[in-house]
């Protein structure tokens, strides 16, 4: 950015420069959306209130196992990483908050790190366990399991490496703990799946006793990978299972990406809001599994679909509250600048929660009650036909940030200036 003006500046002037095509667009759509007595004013104030949190990891440049192609200017720190969070943040106005994964992102000094966020209008969301990598200071590996191995010492560390994650996360104000396991079998015979399960379930109720009152716990669950015949928790009930029995601070946590190709997710989300567990999100987009894709890339209508789902339950009442749940990107790019990634992901969410907030849920449930088919379903795509654009940029200007935010990185040459900080061989740690 310029030496000249801080970045507020740059992007209020910015702004000035598109407000007279924006608000055209903008009045252009109030006026469709009138004729279908919509009021645009509540949908762009739930626009803004939207927050989705970046997981640490998505700021440097993933992979896969077959290469890795770095951007340079990553984030060497976890003050780095809140650093661009928060510039991201500055440029969609609904990025307010950082994911850690413990033991990637470790500090010294976890109360200055909470300062150095709060002093850049960062918070922290639910924090994550790893116990699916074996890391340099630990006595046993976790080759053949974590939470559900069959030697008590391994589940001990694993059980003990989450409670530290639990404090990490005390002295930096977060709220949740997120336990991913890639215990597993990958072979028919290597596990008793019955004990396998009862030993995670004994795992995880020791961490649950130890978590603060006010804290959740969610469960990820994943069909597959690192194990490839069996999971432990491989699917939504075994993790609803799970909660159940521990408590009503344990959650299910759904990652779009942890489905098998075709699953009807958005039915899983009505299931699970539906009875108050629904208690985290991980966002991404997928043609085949966990591909941590750029969200609504791929899918767009099923995003809105699951939106419409979220948004029912909160119109009717249902126990879960969308403002409990933790909202997060997590994606992973090879062949994208990240900081760009977050911004289309963060863009591509919006625009299908707008499409939603589009729907008269009381029309729907009209039509559905009485079985028009057809109306029911022009009702939903007549809302997911509307270019909602304007609804999401007039958003992310009322909250100060850019009307068009990728614009505004590219032309002042922000990861040019991340380069030169920081070097052009910094990497991120992370997958
Ligand atoms: C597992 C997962 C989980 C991890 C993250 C790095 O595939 O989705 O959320 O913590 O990736
Ligand atoms: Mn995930
Ligand atoms: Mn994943």
């Amino acid at each position: 950015p310029s030496e000249m003006m801080t970045t507020p500046e740059l992007i209020a002037q910015t702004n000035q420069s598109l407000l007279a095509d924006h608000q055209h667009q903008l009045y252009h759509l109030q006026e469709i959306l009138a004729k279908k007595q919509i009021d645009i004013e509540p949908v762009i104030q739930k626009l803004q209130a939207f927050q989705v949190s970046v997981p640490s990891w998505a700021l440097g440049t993933g992979g896969t196992r077959f290469g890795r192609f770095p951007i340079g200017g990553e984030p060497r720190s976890i003050e780095e990483k809140i650093a661009d969070t928060s510039l991201l943040h500055q440029l969609t106005g609904s990025n307010n908050a950082i994911s850690l994964h413990i033991p990637w992102d470790t500090s010294l000094d976890y109360s200055a790190v909470r300062q150095f966020a709060h002093s850049r209008g960062i918070k922290f969301d639910a924090i994550n366990s790893n116990t699916f990598q074996d890391h340099p200071q630990q006595v046993y590996s976790y080759k053949y399991g974590s939470l559900s191995h069959t030697k008590a010492e391994v589940r001990r560390q694993a059980i003990e490496h989450n409670c530290e994650v639990i404090n990490i996360g005390q002295q930096l104000g977060s709220k949740a703990l997120t336990t991913w396991l890639g215990d597993g079998a990958n072979f028919p015979g290597q596990n008793n799946f019955r004990k396998a399960y009862e030993r995670t379930a004994e795992s995880l109720q020791e961490i649950y006793r130890y978590l603060p009152t006010h804290w959740q716990m969610l469960i990820e669950y994943k069909p597959y990978e690192p194990n490839f015949y069996s999971m432990v928790i491989p699917d939504w009930g075994t993790a609803l299972l799970l909660a159940q029995q521990l408590g009503d601070q344990a959650q299910v946590l759904v990652d779009l990406g942890h489905h098998l190709p075709n699953t009807n997710i958005e039915q899983i989300i009505a299931r699970l809001a539906g009875i108050g567990r629904l208690g985290g999100f991980h966002f991404n987009g997928s043609s085949y599994g966990d591909d941590d894709l750029t969200t609504g890339a791929l899918k767009p209508y099923r995003l809105f679909l699951i939106f419409q789902e979220l948004v029912n339950a909160m119109w009717s009442d249902a126990p879960t509250n969308a403002s409990d749940i933790a909202w997060m990107i997590d994606a992973s790019h090879n062949t994208k600048d990240p900081i760009e990634d977050l911004m289309q992901a963060t863009e591509g969410i919006l625009i299908e929660y707008a499409h939603a907030l589009l729907i008269d849920q009381k029309m729907l449930e009209y039509m559905q009650e009485e079985n028009e088919v057809v109306q029911a379903q022009e009702i939903l795509q007549a809302a997911f036909r509307v270019d909602v654009r304007p609804l999401v940029a007039e958003a992310r200007f009322r909250n100060k940030a850019c009307i068009d935010p990728l614009t505004f990185f590219r032309a002042q040459r922000i990861r040019a200036a991340l380069i030169e900080k920081r070097g052009v061989a910094s990497r991120a740690t992370g997958l």
